[in-house]
């Protein structure tokens, strides 16, 4: 059992609320007036100082920035963002696929690592000289490791590839296919629990001498609370009661117990050094140590987190964790720099679909400020969904146009995007998970061209003679070339990758303007995010890092190459009523590069 210990996490929370109140929470931001420092990634050095060590050293980084804060101009950075700067992370665009269901060689019904290997063509072809496959430069794979269920979020074994997805080889030659192409692969880990078939729980229930009791989390009479969202934690057993915060069939790890980080360290050394992986999803994380009824993103996971952190970066620096931190933004970015290097930004990826579902771009901007406030620059991860969520274009009601608009979000902005696989297509798929989890659309044929087995493990979504890879290939309108252009500019420009984030003032809430700015580039987005043309708009900047005047070519809209009317600069780099376009066509995407 765990300790209860309510002051600690009492006594952070009002302290961080103090310091959070008056100032910014890091003294890395991208409109600091002050030097900015490059960012690099270091163990134990990397970006802000951690939350949870209120030293006099912590009150020192965030009493400077309280300063600069109250004297803040938005002016350009004197040192913009350097490429060279960045993680590898920085330069990619991720894409998320469950191997169950994206394509089955063996027609035996079931997606699998060589029918992965298949389609990594699709994915890119490692020539970035061609532009008809997607592009995306990395994956993460739902869990491959050998579990009992179909999803596999209950492992019963960390060391061998679930024999339905193929073997430890198939897995090697995935890597090696993967990085012949640009591709970096990162693996989803489940490191807060195990499946109830685990050899470990199953000795841990039958006997309470059994030296794996002490894995799991134990009560000789259920304590009756329930967990975060209402539901059932304890459970009970002929030997005592289990903590398992999902469901009885996924018993929590008890990582007060040393033994059990040891195991899981070496399972984590194992994918590095012996499987080649270049990451990890992190699954859950945020409930890794409970604090007897405190559930989640307790002081005891982000200490052992800053452990694991410096465990896994003395394997490979260029490791990478993203985590699953389902959790308001004010909480995510406590993990980042010395405990994860990326966690998702669950409120960002719901103000880019209400922007785009509403048609207003206010949702997006607020999330966008604050993202780029808080973060250390673009160290955080985006989307639109994900295996737990409705799927895109049924939350946008199958309105194409919108899904165009929710990708150029996700694909020009800052952080570091995740595509769900399908979404590209406009797949659809609504709760149950079963069915957001459906096969790949590739083509009109039987089972979507998934399989040619007669049942998929799970049938397509009814639309697939329509909504499927092979058509949208050959229509230069469709949701999949869209995606090809946006992330093939992504690929090509790097202030889309690294650039910092400024805003652009406009009146009108239908479009969302804002300059993404690197060492090499100034780019100008325009989105027009309602159904109909706008003629009258200007755009401001009060400051920024343009040169003075205009000078030199006219500046190009980057997805179509026509020259746009260029800026009159003034002597802060800015500009004042500014009209690149006349019109702003509806739902459309104008990348200008300026610089
Ligand atoms: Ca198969
Ligand atoms: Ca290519
Ligand atoms: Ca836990």
């Amino acid at each position: 059992m765990n300790t209860y210990r309510p002051w600690r996490s009492l006594a952070l929370t009002l302290i961080l609320t103090l310091i959070m109140v008056g100032c910014v929470a890091f003294p890395i931001t991208p409109v600091a007036p002050a030097p900015t420092p490059t960012y690099t990634i270091e163990p134990g050095v990397a970006t802000a100082t951690p939350p949870a060590e209120l030293s006099s050293q912590t009150e020192q980084a965030f009493g400077s920035s309280c300063k600069d804060e109250a004297e803040t101009t938005p002016i350009a950075p004197e040192k913009p963002a350097k490429e060279e700067a960045f993680p590898w992370w920085n330069n990619t665009v991720f894409y998320e696929i469950f191997v169950r269901s994206f394509y089955d060689s063996d027609g035996d019904g079931v997606g699998d690592l060589n029918g992965l290997i298949q389609k990594l063509d699709y994915l890119n072809d490692g020539d970035p000289s061609t532009t008809d496959d997607l592009g995306v430069t990395g994956i993460w794979l739902m869990p491959i490791m050998e579990s009992p269920s179909y999803h596999g979020y209950d492992v019963v074994d960390y060391y061998r590839v679930d024999r339905e997805y193929g073997t430890n080889e198939d897995f090697r030659r995935l890597i090696a296919e993967a990085h012949r192409r640009g591709i970096r692969v990162i693996v989803d880990m489940v490191l807060n629990h195990t499946s109830s078939k685990h050899p470990w729980f199953q000795s841990a229930r039958s006997d309470p001498n059994s030296p794996y009791r002490d894995f799991y989390i134990w009560s000789d009479e259920g304590p009756g609370y329930k967990g975060p969202w209402g539901q059932r934690v304890w459970h009970r057993t002929p030997t005592g009661y289990y903590y398992g915060i999902f469901w009885e069939g996924m018993p929590d790890l008890n990582y007060e117990n040393p033994a059990v980080t040891a195991e899981m360290q070496k399972v984590i050394r194992f994918w590095l050094e012996d499987m080649g992986v270049d990451g990890f999803r992190l699954d859950a994380v945020k409930h890794l140590i409970e604090e007897g009824r405190v559930q989640e993103n307790t002081p005891s996971t982000h200490a052992w987190l800053r452990d694991f952190y410096a465990f896994y970066k003395s394997i490979n620096p260029e490791a990478l964790t993203v985590g699953e931190v389902w959790s308001s933004t004010t909480e995510v970015v406590k993990y980042i720099g010395d405990q994860l290097d990326l966690a998702f930004e669950f409120d960002t990826a719901q103000a880019m679909l209400f922007s785009a579902r509403f048609g207003s771009r206010n949702d997006v901007l607020r999330a966008h400020r604050l993202v780029t406030e808080r973060y250390p620059p673009n160290q955080f991860a985006t989307f639109l969904t994900n295996h737990d969520q409705p799927r895109v274009m049924t939350q946008l009601r199958g309105k194409v146009d919108k899904a165009k608009v929710a990708a150029s979000l996700l694909l020009t902005g800052p952080g570091v995007p995740f595509i769900y696989y399908g979404e590209e297509i406009g797949q659809r798929g609504d709760k149950p998970d079963e069915n957001i989890r459906t096969p790949m659309q590739w083509s009109d044929a039987e089972n979507a061209g998934f399989t040619t087995a007669v049942m998929a493990w799970r049938a397509p979504q009814p639309d697939y003679r329509e909504v499927n890879v092979a058509a949208q290939t050959r229509d230069p309108q469709s949701l999949l070339s869209h995606y090809r252009r946006l992330i093939h500019a992504r690929n090509t420009h790097e202030a889309l990758r690294i650039g910092d984030w400024r805003e652009v003032t406009v009146e009108d809430r239908r479009i969302y303007a804002f300059l993404r700015h690197s060492d090499a580039e100034t780019l100008l987005v325009l989105i027009n995010l309602a159904g109909e043309p706008i003629t009258d708009y200007r755009l401001d900047l009060e400051a920024g890092p343009l040169r003075e005047g205009t000078t030199g070519e006219p500046p190009v809209e980057i997805l179509t190459g026509r020259p746009v009317r260029p800026p009159a600069v003034h002597e802060r780099g800015g500009f004042q009523g500014y009209i690149p376009l006349d019109v702003l066509e509806p739902y459309s995407t104008y990348i200008i590069r300026l610089r």
